[in-house]
């Protein structure tokens, strides 16, 4: 059985999880404007990655005899100054949630549970892909600063993007 403290974080988590489908999905939207159809479908992807880490939160919490209690969602930012100031905010955003994780793994210690201790493992491990990923495009917008060829080129690579299976999820 989960702790009070703990259940009430996860619950948390899984908004914060939510949250970043929905920027995610917001910034798809934006670069569908922007004509960049690669980066929105990098972002869209991403918004689906994200539905299933809320989902990881939710069915432990489910396994382990807790409640989930689903909380409102605030609306996320609509327009971006342009494609670099998008993915920064990406960027800026996953740290945010990589500190939140941290927490998580910090009170999971305090309250000896060893199970939320093992979950939350999986996603230190993943934050580090997270801020990684959307880094890399941001030093590869900023590398090409205003030639319209190079964002061209990342809008393509980003169109390769494959959408996760649910054994990465699960791994
Ligand atoms: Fe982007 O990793 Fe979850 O929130």
């Amino acid at each position: 059985m989960i702790s009070q403290k703990l259940q009430d974080a996860i619950n948390e988590q899984i908004k914060a999880e939510l949250y970043s489908a929905y920027i995610y999905l917001s910034m798809s939207a934006y670069y569908e404007t922007q004509n960049l159809p690669g980066f929105a479908h990098w972002m869209r992807l991403q918004y689906e990655e994200e539905l299933l880490h809320a989902l990881k939160f939710f069915d432990h919490l489910n396994e382990r005899g807790g409640r989930v209690t689903l909380m409102a969602i605030d609306a996320p930012p609509a327009e971006f100054d342009s494609p670099l100031a998008a993915f920064r905010a990406a960027y800026e955003h996953e740290c945010k949630i990589t500190a939140k994780i941290h927490a998580l793994y910090k009170l999971a210690l305090q309250e000896h549970d060893y199970a939320a201790q093992s979950l939350l493992q999986w996603f230190i491990d993943e934050q580090v892909e997270e801020e990684k990923n959307t880094l890399d495009v941001v030093e590869q917008l900023e590398m090409i600063g205003d030639h319209k060829m190079g964002l061209f080129m990342v809008d393509r690579e980003l169109g390769q993007r494959q959408p996760a299976t649910q054994e990465d999820e699960a791994a």
